[in-house]
């Protein structure tokens, strides 16, 4: 949901292991820009078995848990910030639907059909809600000083 007129949202978009090592990295920023995002962040990394878990700990019980873990932890991902008025809701709209093989046919000129291959090999990730971007953005994006020094001065 939007966070009010002419306010931008938050959201977290991921370029996946397959999308970064297929060299869809560029387009899929232009494709971001033209949309009228902001990609206010960005981070390089090689995710771990827990970090992926974590990341992903709604679908611990769904039977393709272990093979999504597996897919996230095969190369590095590009983790982003990105920045628009109902932004979670248009970015959502802009990566097309989970299933990229089918999205190559209902939705031709998201980013899924452009990048992805199929249910699982989807290449990019989007915040499903206000709530979950800003989940997400606080896991990659600690905003560390701060509240590190609130948290040591209560222990205190
Ligand atoms: P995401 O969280 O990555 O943006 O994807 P999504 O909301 O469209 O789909 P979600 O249900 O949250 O699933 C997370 C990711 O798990 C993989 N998946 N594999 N083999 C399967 O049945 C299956 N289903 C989902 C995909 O990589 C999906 O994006
Ligand atoms: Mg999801």
């Amino acid at each position: 949901s939007s966070t009010g007129r002419g306010e931008k949202e938050r959201t977290l978009g991921i370029i996946k292991p397959d999308g970064l090592s297929g060299n869809y990295t560029n387009r899929i920023k232009q494709v971001i820009l033209e949309s009228g995002f902001e990609i206010s962040k960005e981070i390089v990394i090689q995710l771990d078995e827990q970090d992926a878990a974590n990341f992903y700990a709604e679908h611990s019980s769904k039977i393709f848990f272990t093979d999504l873990i597996r897919y996230m932890t095969s190369g590095p991902v590009l983790v982003m910030i990105l920045e628009k008025e109902d932004g979670v809701a248009h970015w959502r709209n802009l990566i097309g639907p989970t299933d990229a093989g089918k999205a190559k046919i209902t939705h031709p000129h998201s980013i899924r059909a452009m990048c992805g291959i199929d249910l699982e090999k989807n290449c990019i990730h989007g915040s499903d809600s206000h709530q979950s971007a800003e989940r997400e953005i606080a896991f990659f994006f600690k905003e560390a000083p701060l509240d590190e020094a609130v948290r040591k001065h209560d222990e205190l």
